[in-house]
């Protein structure tokens, strides 16, 4: 069922499906925190193009109706970017749909007693948004063209929208700390040594266009990942909230899918015309100015084992807490067919069957309760979804005739967080000694010859319809635009 809340309020200063106008207290909070935002946004947002013009879509609605789209497209600078806040439809007669209260009304108030802990998901959830803007700010000046610059923006301002979203629940939910909290929210910075954002890998570079690909095909698979899990949230205005940045987010997963299958085609073309047959050729597949394919696993491997680690320690209280709660569910939790609530259930997790390092005895999967073993679900899930987009890359690399597969490392390779992260594992999977690790990382992780390759080949093209050496046109534009089309207008050319 769907209610009035689908058109959008543009009379007021921040576009809105949540009644905003008849809410005066979080209508100043949030015209409070704007400039704030403002400021967050001209100092960390995208280096160099404020003023230029930029075809973006914006969000005015949240269901499509007959010709009447979600967001409409048009030419914006992006600090004029109307960021709002859109919540999915509500259901009617919602019910919790796991954990202690499964089928108990759905909440649309905070419950007390499960407060600090929800405001924590969504402060954590919230901090990501901004981190990746940040993370992404200086990629605009060597964009390889175009059409990728105006795809890297719409990330960064749908990312900001993002930020919106959880705000708007820290203001409306959770009073003075929300306040805090949304405040502290536009002061950490990624990267920072006194105020780094809150997870790890959302304090890494992304410094090249490669890793911005990567990072959105991984990463931002997190992103949905954990968007899905809060999706199904006994708090209503959180499953709302998520359900519909989910629609959002899918552009960012074909960015980051679509961006890789076109390195890895003009890779291969490009060894094809020069009669290359062997793609460990390193040296001869760089001399043709493309990214050679070993490189590309590196990096792989390395975006992967990062993203891994966001879903925190395989075994959890935490996790177990989060769904006994009703806050924070399964993948597709209301497809799942059992008791939603998993007292009695087990997940299996592998571990090293002769225990600690030195050991190639390989490996067992040993059973755990399945409410302390959900981060591990969902990191398996996130490890399904991500194999079909490697698949597609493969796809590419055996349709140009190459024997070469690009293949996810073992989910204990290069770990910082949970039960693998005191093992030294090889992407293959094999237990080996500190030392050995060590000596044998410039095969799995790249290393600075490679960082400086990769730098070398980040040379802005920004005419329209031209691309860099490195990357292949794309086959589909957004909104079916022609290929010369002028995705940004720059404001200084
Ligand atoms: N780095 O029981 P544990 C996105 C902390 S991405 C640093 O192992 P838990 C996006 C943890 O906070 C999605 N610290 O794990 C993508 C805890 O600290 P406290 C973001 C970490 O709590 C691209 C302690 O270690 N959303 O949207 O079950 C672009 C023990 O934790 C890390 C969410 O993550 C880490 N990697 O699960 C833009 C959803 N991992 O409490 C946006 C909300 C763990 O002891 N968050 N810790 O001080 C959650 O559901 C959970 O907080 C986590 C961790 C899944 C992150
Ligand atoms: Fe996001
Ligand atoms: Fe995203």
């Amino acid at each position: 069922m769907t209610t009035l809340d689908s058109t959008v309020d543009y009379d007021v200063l921040i576009p809105n499906n949540v009644a905003l106008a008849s809410d005066a207290r979080v209508r100043r909070g949030l015209e409070r925190w704007h400039p704030g935002y403002i400021d967050w946004w001209m100092d960390m947002g995208p280096d160099g193009f404020q003023t230029s013009d930029v075809y973006l879509r914006t969000a005015v609605r949240v269901e499509s109706k007959g010709a009447d789209k979600w967001a409409v497209f048009d030419y914006v600078k992006m600090p004029d970017y109307r960021w709002g806040i859109l919540l999915a439809p509500q259901a009617e007669d919602r019910k919790i749909p796991f954990g202690r209260h499964v089928g108990e009304p759905a909440w649309h108030e905070v419950p007390g007693e499960y407060r600090a802990m929800l405001r924590r998901l969504i402060v954590i959830q919230g901090d990501t948004e901004p981190a990746s803007v940040e993370q992404q700010r200086f990629l605009g000046k060597t964009a390889p063209s175009l059409y990728d610059m105006r795809n890297l923006f719409q990330v960064n301002v749908e990312e900001g929208r993002h930020l919106w979203a959880m705000v708007y629940l820290l203001q409306k939910y959770f009073g003075r700390d929300g306040r805090e909290e949304a405040a502290e929210l536009l002061r950490r910075r990624s990267g920072s040594d006194d105020a780094p954002r809150m997870l790890g890998a959302f304090n890494e570079e992304t410094p090249d266009w490669l890793s911005f690909f990567l990072f959105t095909f991984f990463t931002d698979r997190d992103g949905k990942m954990q968007l899905e899990s809060l999706a199904q949230s006994g708090f209503d205005p959180l499953s709302r909230t998520c359900r519909f940045m989910l629609t959002e987010e899918a552009f960012h997963m074909f960015v980051g899918e679509s961006g890789v299958t076109r390195i890895v085609q003009r890779t291969c073309e490009a060894m094809r015309e020069a009669g290359i047959d062997d793609p460990t050729e390193i040296e001869a597949v760089r001399a043709l100015g493309v990214i050679d394919l070993p490189t590309i696993q590196k990096k792989m491997n390395l975006h992967y084992s990062l993203t891994l680690d966001l879903f925190g320690s395989e075994l959890s209280t935490n996790s177990a807490n989060f769904f006994n709660a009703g806050l924070k569910g399964r993948f597709r939790e209301h497809r799942l067919e059992d008791d939603h609530r998993l007292l009695e259930d087990t997940y299996g997790i592998p571990e090293p069957a002769n225990g600690a390092a030195g050991s190639n005895g390989g490996w067992h999967i040993v059973q755990h309760p399945a409410l302390n073993a959900l981060n591990a679900r969902l990191r398996d899930d996130f490890t399904t979804d991500c194999n079909l987009g490697v698949g597609r890359w493969n796809k590419a690399i055996s349709q140009t005739g190459f024997d070469f597969a690009i293949t996810l490392p073992h989910v204990a390779f290069h770990r910082q967080i949970g039960v693998y992260r005191d093992l030294h594992a090889t992407p293959a999977g094999e237990i080996v000694s500190e030392d050995a690790w060590n000596a044998r990382r410039g095969e799995w992780l790249p290393d600075d010859s490679d960082r400086a390759f990769i730098e070398s080949l980040m040379e802005p093209e920004f005419r329209p319809g031209h691309y860099a050496s490195w990357i292949a046109e794309p086959r589909i534009r957004i909104n079916h635009k022609p290929g010369d089309f002028e995705w940004v207008k720059l404001a200084e050319a």
